[in-house]
């Protein structure tokens, strides 16, 4: 194989992702109600702007000019998220029909065009309804999800293939629950360790309620966002802050999920918050449901040290001084990895990802791996012409993915590749400032144009090869 140019095999699956409430907008349509997102980004100063998703690149609306944007960017599968509170608004009882038919309307013109539907159940639009009878700290809210599961796969399981559970728990429990930066916006470290083991819940109870509804041939995964955790240096105090932070990022999750256990580490890191009771016995094999694959979510690698007691933590993990979404984690400092920053100031690192796949491939070699999400915010600027024009984009996107060729040399079994995102979208609390989109959206007018990254990847989907890096 030489260096410049990079094959992927043939059927490899290239696609384009985006999430319901950061696209669809729509918010009050055909029986739609409230979910934690709308009442969170209607709350005076807890997103950029008091931007909300309230009409975001309405897609709801545009669907099939979408669709057919995508058809002409040659991708091969596109994953989106169902919005709970449009099929089922109040997170019990039957769904509504015209909630549904969004999502069959959507996958049909999808397989019309010869896309593959990849539907995400949850990207973190809880119906406001059962974030007021606790949210995911209080495990009926599993008992919920099992059920809305079960609506949709009836719903849909004729059409999509592709089923992801949850899209990163751990931002729902940690970012949501310890950190208050996303929806609900609470900062009890304790009560995110009961949602992030009812959100294992959810995902176990979800892989049975939809093994039960959908064809055989159909395939089910859920997507996690695994930090890449590196300590700053090899001293044992900074290998053991990385450990508690993996145990906190990826080993709450993977622990129930795949080896079935919650490790040791993590439950004795967090004893002076929680004794963990609120696991039952029997809880671990409700979560450990086989699964058909496993999706992996990448942006940039986390670099910690140990802090020793009274300094205060430096914070360079882009959640500035308020409540850490790291429970019980006391005396760990997130440091900046050099080089090159996105408009996130995350930094760009494609070793990252080739680490992270090689660390599932080894933990989970019978699963087949997809990168669910990768991509990059820039601070694009249409040209006088209307065009936009993002090389640093493509330089991230060209570096990334020959990190996954890089992984698949090595011997890990990845089968797709999910640019995020499609387009311009609701970037959650930094609402409409950062531009993640292959494809330009005017806020105003709503045009979209896709930018020179978007034809890149398209030229990379016809000839499933990647090109030297700068042609
Ligand atoms: C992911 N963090 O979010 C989400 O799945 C997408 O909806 C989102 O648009 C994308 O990445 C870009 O941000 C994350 O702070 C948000 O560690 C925050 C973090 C990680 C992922």
């Amino acid at each position: 194989m030489s260096d410049t140019t990079a094959t992927f095999p043939e059927g490899f699956l290239w696609g384009t992702a985006t999430a319901a409430y950061q696209i669809e907008g729509a918010a009050q349509e055909d029986g739609r109600t409230p979910s934690i997102w709308d009442t969170f980004s209607h709350t005076p100063g807890k997103t950029a702007g008091g931007d909300t998703g309230d009409v975001a690149v309405d897609h709801y609306h545009r669907r099939t000019e979408d669709v057919r944007l995508m058809a002409g960017l040659g991708v091969k599968a596109y994953r989106f998220s169902v919005s709970w509170p449009r099929v089922q608004p109040t997170g019990r009882g039957p769904a509504v029909q015209r909630g549904l038919d969004f999502y069959r309307g959507l996958a049909d013109e999808l397989l019309e065009a010869g896309i593959k539907p990849v539907l995400t159940l949850y990207h973190w639009d809880l119906p406001q309804e059962l974030e007021t009878a606790g949210g995911w700290p209080e495990r009926d809210t599993a008992h919920r999800f099992a059920d809305y599961a079960r609506l949709v796969g009836d719903a849909l399981g004729d059409r999509v293939e592709l089923w992801t559970t949850l899209n990163e728990p751990w931002c729902s429990a940690f970012l949501g629950y310890a950190a208050g930066v996303h929806a609900p916006g609470r900062t009890d470290p304790a009560a995110a360790l009961r949602a992030a083991h009812h959100l294992n819940l959810a995902h176990g109870l979800a892989v049975d309620a939809l093994r039960a509804e959908l064809p055989a041939r159909a395939q089910i995964s859920v997507s996690l966002n695994p930090a890449v955790v590196r300590p700053r240096t090899d001293s044992e105090a900074d290998r053991d802050a990385a450990r508690r932070i993996d145990a906190l990022a990826t080993r709450i999750f993977t622990g129930p999920m795949l080896d079935g256990a919650y490790p040791p580490d993590l439950l004795d890191d967090t004893a002076r918050l929680t004794d963990w009771s609120f696991v039952r016995d029997g809880d671990v094999a409700l979560i450990r449901r086989p699964l058909d694959s496993i999706g992996l979510n990448y942006y940039t690698p986390t670099v910690v040290s140990a802090t020793d007691g009274d300094a205060p933590p430096e914070r360079a993990d882009g959640h500035g001084g308020g409540a850490s979404p790291w429970p019980a984690a006391d005396h760990v400092a997130f440091h900046q990895p050099p080089g090159e920053r996105t408009a996130m100031g995350w930094t760009v690192d494609p070793t990252g990802l080739t680490d992270l796949l090689l660390r599932f491939s080894a933990d989970a070699p019978d699963l087949p791996l997809y990168i669910t999400e990768n991509g990059a915010a820039y601070d694009d600027k249409p040209e006088p012409d209307g065009s936009v024009h993002d090389p640093d984009r493509i330089a991230y996107l060209h570096g990334h993915i020959g990190a996954v060729h890089r992984a698949m040399r090595e011997g890990a079994d990845v089968r797709g590749y999910f640019l995020w995102s499609l387009l311009d979208n609701f970037e959650w609390a930094y609402g409409y400032a950062k531009r993640f989109g292959a494809v330009h959206v005017d806020y105003t007018t709503q045009a979209r144009t896709p930018k020179s990254s978007a034809n890149w990847y398209a030229d990379l989907i016809r000839t499933g090869a990647l090109p030297a890096p700068g042609l």
